[in-house]
């Protein structure tokens, strides 16, 4: 029985959708991130970070969503989320997650928590400008290379990076150029949207795609 800290469409959305499609049992803990659960002493032994999403997994947490997707995937090989090792869909798929979760990721961060990582708040509305600003542009090398090697991040092959790319793909539906306005994602994105697990994802946590 896993064990999922959540807050509706955080950063463990992907987690959640990853612990669906695995069809394993498991129990979702919705975290208050307005009423700070997060930062409280019992979640904080689990989470030092005090972040979202922690997995419990044999009585052990692990947090960081793309390592949580990750493990998922390698625990339940028979749902075939993650494509063999030694193959170049595997080499796709591993370049994709990383990407998605250290570099796109991080943007969305910067964006929506300049104070994350600055003192000063002249400079904190500078970083969140400028890294809205690069967000597009990875949405659009992201496009171009789904439009040539689709119709998912590995390929022909649907993995887990293709649920993370879906999470990050709705947390740009406030800016003035969603992510989905780009065929290839659109393409790749109605595919992960239309999963029953997805589904049963989004309507566990009470959202609707995209809001
Ligand atoms: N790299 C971490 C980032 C996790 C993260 O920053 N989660 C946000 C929610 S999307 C959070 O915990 N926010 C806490 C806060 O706002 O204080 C991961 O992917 O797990």
């Amino acid at each position: 029985m896993y064990k999922l800290f959540y807050t509706p469409g955080a950063a463990s959305l992907a987690p959640h959708a990853v612990l669906q499609e695995t069809g394993a049992p498991h129990e979702l803990v919705r975290i208050d991130l307005q009423a700070g659960d997060h930062k409280r002493p019992d979640y904080l032994k689990l989470n030092p970070h005090g972040r979202i999403p922690t997995l419990i997994v044999d009585g052990a947490p692990v947090f960081e969503s793309a390592a949580i997707c990750m493990l998922l995937a390698e625990r339940h090989p028979e749902v075939r989320l993650a494509p063999a090792p030694g193959t170049r869909a595997r080499a796709l798929y591993l370049q994709w997650l990383v990407y998605l979760t250290n570099t796109l990721q991080e943007r969305f961060l910067q964006r929506g928590h300049p104070d994350w990582h600055l003192d000063d708040k002249a400079a904190e509305a500078a970083l969140k400008a400028g890294a809205e600003k690069r967000i597009g542009p990875m949405f659009d090398r992201i496009d171009a290379a789904l439009a040539a090697d689709g119709p998912y991040l590995a390929g022909a092959a649907f993995s887990v990076a293709d649920i993370y790319l879906a999470m990050l793909v709705r947390w740009s539906r406030n800016l003035p150029d969603p992510a989905w306005s780009r065929p290839a994602i659109k393409r790749n994105c109605d595919l992960v949207i239309a999963r029953p697990a997805f589904q049963r994802t989004l309507a566990a946590e009470g959202i609707a795609w995209p809001y």
